[in-house]
């Protein structure tokens, strides 16, 4: 089947890789719309070679037959326009974080929870980019030895904070972060709470357990931006209820859909963000047993934020969304 389909925030960076994503995958579009502020309306896009008028978002932009709408224009324009584009019957797969903890919107990584699309009333969250490339191995890890016990550090690449944010690693400025992100790393992503912690590390607490679906994990996280342009990686610390042999944990890694296992150290392979870059798999390497407790295991991961931590995680929703219709 083929849908009618609208990008919201089409000249975005994320919405730019939707365009490059929906291409590679040959996603079945019969109709595609573009949507995005005023001050990009009017701007033309190549999408498989045909030309393409990017629309002022209105009102009114969803009062024709859409079937799906991608979102990625962040949690103002979310929060506004995905309950009109509801209302007229249109299934919002929404990449900010407007939704993602509302209970009655389903919080999807197509590796680990497919089957909660079922349950969707309409609009669909894509998680948080760290969050969906630490799921995807966790889910198979949890499967197979219970996790009990998540540390995070991350170690996350200036695309996340889009243009302005690759434009002060490259020139050196502050006009998106409070200090240098050039030769200097900057333990602050998204604004602090009372609590101490960023809502950056607080997303990666809560997104986790709603798409593992266990409350009762203890997760803590300290979430760090470094001077890559792109691809975040993720040092993350498990502890397991149920003691395991390291090759076993390799080879549930090596099954797991959607995950590369980079891993020869002797030989300095392990995954990268350079290598990352580009690429729609989460890459796992530096397995090893944190001999500090019981049962522990120490990954690193990493992936291309913007591809499977955004475009390619909500293009991936989307298609589960068409194999259903
Ligand atoms: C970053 N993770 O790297 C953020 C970007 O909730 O969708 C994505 C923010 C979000 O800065």
């Amino acid at each position: 089947k083929k849908v009618n389909l609208a990008i919201v925030g089409a000249t975005g960076m994320v919405g730019n890789t939707f365009l490059k994503v929906l291409e590679e995958r040959d996603f079945p579009i019969e109709n595609l719309y573009l949507f995005a502020s005023a001050k990009s309306s009017g701007s033309k896009v190549i999408f498989k070679g045909t030309e393409y008028t990017v629309e002022e978002l209105t009102e009114s932009s969803f009062d024709r037959d859409i079937d799906i709408a991608l979102f990625s224009a962040g949690g103002d324009i979310s929060k506004k326009f995905a309950p009109i584009a509801k209302e007229k019957g249109v299934t919002v797969v929404d990449n900010s974080s407007a939704w993602r903890m509302d209970k009655d919107v389903p919080l999807v990584v197509p590796e680990v929870n497919p089957e909660d699309i079922s349950w969707n009333n309409g609009i669909i969250a894509n998680p948080n980019c760290s969050t969906i490339q630490v799921v995807v191995p966790l889910k198979a890890l949890h499967e197979a030895f219970k996790i009990k016990r998540i540390v995070y550090s991350t170690y996350q690449a200036v695309s996340g904070s889009g243009v302005k944010g690759i434009a002060d690693l490259e020139n050196g400025t502050t006009n998106n972060y409070p200090h240098p992100i050039s030769f200097n790393c900057l333990p602050h992503i998204d604004s602090f709470l009372d609590n101490g912690y960023t809502k950056e590390e607080i997303k990666m607490i809560e997104e986790t357990k709603k798409i593992l679906n266990d409350y009762d994990l203890k997760i803590t996280a300290t979430t760090v931006r470094v001077p890559v342009k792109n691809s975040h990686a993720v040092s993350v610390n498990l502890e397991f209820e149920k003691p395991f042999e390291l090759s076993d944990v390799y080879e549930v890694l090596k099954n797991a859909k959607g995950v590369i296992v980079q891993d020869d150290p002797q030989n300095t392979v392990y995954p990268m963000q350079i290598t990352a870059d580009g690429h729609d798999e989460v890459f796992v390497g530096r397995v090893r047993r944190d001999f500090s407790i019981e049962n522990g295991l120490n990954l690193w991961v990493v992936a291309d934020n913007i591809r499977k931590g955004a475009a390619t995680n909500t293009v991936q929703i989307a298609e589960l969304l068409v194999s259903k219709m």
